[in-house]
């Protein structure tokens, strides 16, 4: 028997419209020891993305620290393997790894090197073992792959971004299968975005330069008995495979992943066999209410709802984070305090005001605060200016069309 659990993109140290999200990561992290308590989970794969940022704050850090040293106190069995995503930086994550393999850790921030800098596939594939010791399957513990990492593939005919992580991934699956023994199982990771899957929040960064290098899913042979994948937000199997996995982030990253299903997921193994999956919700800390929630409404009618509204008494940092959608046909430069003013003595956050113009044609920049404006994404601003242009979301082909050339800007600024 062999009990897995597999989780991602925890992006420790975000914050949400300026309203930090430490005490939600607190929670999910008590949260997630209790279940590796009384599930007896064997192994835990964190998928990418530990951190929000490359240089997180140091309250993230601490909370990661305390989470590694308090797992291994109470679940003295447990091995943890932690991978690099896209926001993490690879060495910073993997500078306290001889502490962290004493906890029982694996930290791979990046495709190992050797001395001469040749990738060193064997370093990738990680023993796992059961509660009792014994060595029952093998993890391919792929971090996310930069460009930089992937071999210089000079086919024509093929897309050098897909083909090379193609070449990176049967390396090392080529490893492990050299190791394997009979009755033991093969699991892989990855932190990358897949083809078919949905792409939906905009607070997930695209991998390797752009949508358009959607990895397919063939990838991943079928010697392989679950791949644990980081990278999406919203938990889903890959075109249809049961055991091709997003765990999903266990907090919502934007408001616009508040109806997501936030989980872990826990898989068992028994004889090198997969013989289960099951999706663990996560309690929700701190609620996010999007009103009017039939949309936008016009002023009087948003702060006649808002007076009638009844929440429970919580401690301020549970308080539900509130988006408020307004309709507006004309300017209304006493919108905040109005809205602050029937909002005193609820025991809300508000974090963003979605103010819709009704007919005027204005730019975003003059119907957004300031600040809304700079928390926004490239990509979120195009998506709206796109709907009420055509009443539509743009195609795939449009999309992919426009990450290339934010790419392209993003080069330019890098340069
Ligand atoms: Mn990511």
């Amino acid at each position: 028997m062999l009990r897995i659990l597999h989780t991602a993109d925890w992006h420790l140290g975000h914050s949400l419209h300026g309203i930090s999200r430490d005490e939600e990561h607190r929670r999910f992290l008590d949260w997630l020891l209790s279940q590796l308590q009384t599930r007896a989970v064997d192994q835990l794969l964190i998928a990418g993305d530990v951190f929000d940022t490359a240089n997180p704050p140091a309250s993230a850090q601490a909370l990661f620290y305390d989470f590694l040293a308090s797992a291994r106190q109470h679940c003295p069995h447990l091995g943890i393997i932690v991978l690099g995503g896209n926001h993490d930086s690879p060495a910073r994550l993997e500078a306290p790894q001889p502490l962290l393999a004493r906890l029982g850790v694996q930290v791979l921030g990046a495709l190992p090197r050797d001395a001469v800098g040749v990738p060193d596939f064997e370093r990738l594939i990680l023993p796992l073992k059961n509660r009792v010791g014994e060595l029952v399957a093998w993890c391919v513990a792929m971090p996310f792959l930069r460009p930089a990492d992937l071999p210089v593939v000079t086919d024509a005919d093929t897309d050098p971004l897909i083909e090379g992580v193609r070449q990176v991934y049967a390396a090392a699956l080529a490893a492990a299968q050299a190791r394997r023994q009979p009755g033991q199982a093969l699991i892989a990771t990855g932190h990358c975005y897949m083809v078919g899957t949905e792409i939906s929040a905009l607070s997930e960064r695209k991998v390797l330069g752009g949508n358009q290098h959607a990895l397919p899913v063939d990838l991943f042979p079928d010697t392989i008995d679950y791949v644990a994948l980081g990278h999406m937000h919203r938990p889903q199997k890959v075109g249809g495979h049961e055991h091709v996995r997003y765990s999903g982030s266990p907090i919502p990253m934007s408001l616009s992943e508040a109806d997501y299903p936030h989980q872990v997921l826990q898989i068992d193994f028994e004889a090198g066999r997969r013989v289960g999956i099951e999706d663990i919700r996560v309690p929700r800390t701190v609620d996010i209410l999007r009103l009017p929630s039939e949309g936008p409404l016009p002023l009087k009618e948003v702060l006649e709802q808002l007076k009638h509204l009844i929440l429970p008494v919580r401690p301020e940092a549970e308080w539900p984070l509130l988006e408020i959608r307004v309709q507006l046909d004309k300017p209304e430069p006493g919108l905040r305090q109005q809205l602050d003013e029937v909002l005193a003595d609820k025991p809300l956050r508000l974090v963003r005001i979605d103010k819709i113009q009704a007919g005027a044609a204005q730019s975003l920049a003059d119907r957004l605060p300031e600040d809304a404006l700079q928390g926004l994404d490239p990509a979120e601003v195009f998506l709206r200016r796109y709907r009420e242009r055509y009443d539509a979301a743009p195609s795939a082909e449009l999309l992919e069309a426009f990450h290339e050339l934010l790419d392209k800007v993003h080069a330019g600024d890098a340069a």
